[in-house]
């Protein structure tokens, strides 16, 4: 096969001259990890750029996720979506909580936020719903909802790196939000994440269970672990940062190609636009209906592959299906989040893909419309 081969993602990265600059004080400085100023830096940048008050940055996002569980002292039952990556249901269940899952909206792919109240029960302690693919949850229903119940809402928004609502940071909603800044999202320190949040009186909480439980003196004042982001992940996230603008507009321009080679075939559904919502081109999910497309899923998937392109089953099987979870946990009533799963497949989409390799994508996909 001598066609190029395209993966779903590829890493943005700066100029290699770029980031050698941004490390070279490192050798002077002698200055690796634990909370150093590239660190510091970014922390002030990453503020201003997603519109949030406050932010801690993690070294993966995942133990950010575990971190924010940890900091309400939850305990009981926590509301989420099994349609999402392993990490959300991990995280809750590592943090010895029970995930309650509800189905999602079929247009948006979020929790459902008309499915939540009835699955509300008295050990009920917080929601933790997924913002799929950069597109956002409905925020304020969901607030409603937990200042009704006084439930906390903890956002798992991995994939919402820069969105915003009406101009407002994604990031300012519910009472903290996970960014993951994993090598293949929108923007990225390598491996590395942050959470977002309004109180102040959080920051310190945050810091210990990143930092053994550390904060100010010699003694541990509780059970932390380690989730410090380095001072070489930091170098790369100001990096990025800087030309961040840049690799979201090459995104929409991927985003828009696609848009108009696949809109209006029968049998494909693409992501809808929310409206107010500014968004950030992370994920390119499109479902493709059988009888009226010709193929299913896994038909095109699987001759994407014989063209040497390599979409990916984000988000299947379910997380409630995994194979760690038989026999341990409830899978709950999910229909919709069933039929996505299994029709759903996420294109190609980052920052170096050219317009003749969307075009070459869609192309081996519309040779399978009947
Ligand atoms: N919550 C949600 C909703 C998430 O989606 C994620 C992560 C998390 C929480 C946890 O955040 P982190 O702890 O990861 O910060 C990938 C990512 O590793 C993962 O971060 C992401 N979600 C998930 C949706 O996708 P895999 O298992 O699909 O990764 P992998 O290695 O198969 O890579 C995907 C594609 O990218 C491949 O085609 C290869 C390509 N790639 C990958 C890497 C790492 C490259 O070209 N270069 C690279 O350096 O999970």
């Amino acid at each position: 096969m001598d066609e190029k081969r395209i993966l779903v993602t590829q890493p943005s990265l700066p100029a290699m001259d770029d980031y050698i600059k941004e490390i070279e004080g490192i050798w002077q400085d002698h200055w690796l990890t634990n909370f150093g100023s590239r660190h510091n830096q970014l922390c002030e940048k990453l503020k201003e750029f997603l519109d949030i008050p406050q932010v801690s940055l993690f070294s993966n996002g995942h133990l950010a996720l575990e971190a924010m569980l940890e900091a309400f002292d939850l305990e009981g039952e926590v509301i989420t979506t099994p349609f999402t990556f392993a990490s959300t249901t991990h995280a809750i269940v590592r943090k010895g909580l029970t995930p309650v899952f509800c189905d999602i909206d079929k247009y948006t792919y979020c929790i459902d936020h008309r499915k939540i109240e009835e699955l509300i029960t008295p050990k009920t302690c917080a929601i933790l719903p997924v913002h799929v693919y950069g597109m956002i949850c409905d925020v304020e229903a969901i607030q409603k909802i937990a200042q009704k119940y006084n439930l906390k809402v903890i956002y798992d928004g991995a994939h919402a790196f820069g969105v915003k609502k009406d101009g407002i940071g994604i990031g300012r909603f519910g009472d903290a939000t996970m960014f993951s800044f994993h090598a293949t999202k929108v923007f990225h320190t390598i491996e590395g994440g942050a959470i977002a949040y309004s109180d102040e009186n959080l920051r310190m909480k945050f810091h210990q269970l990143q930092n053994f439980g550390f904060g100010d003196s010699d003694d541990a004042e509780l059970v932390g672990g380690n989730a410090k982001m380095n001072e070489f992940q930091a170098a790369m996230g100001l990096c990025n940062l800087r030309r961040i603008d840049m690799a979201m507009e090459a995104r929409k321009q991927v985003m828009e190609r696609y848009m108009e080679r696949l809109s209006g075939v029968d049998g494909l559904v693409l992501p809808p636009e929310q409206p107010g919502v500014q968004r950030n081109y992370a994920y390119l999910p499109v479902r493709f209906e059988k009888n009226q497309f010709g193929e299913d899923r896994d038909q095109v998937k699987k001759r994407l592959e014989s063209h040497n392109i390599f979409s990916r089953k984000y988000f299947y099987p379910l997380t409630s299906a995994f194979e760690c979870y038989k026999g341990r946990l409830n899978g709950g009533n999910t229909p919709i989040a069933q039929a996505i799963s299994e029709t759903v497949l996420a294109l190609p989409i980052y920052e170096g893909l050219t317009q003749a390799d969307v075009d070459r994508v869609c192309d081996v996909i519309l040779e399978g419309h009947k």
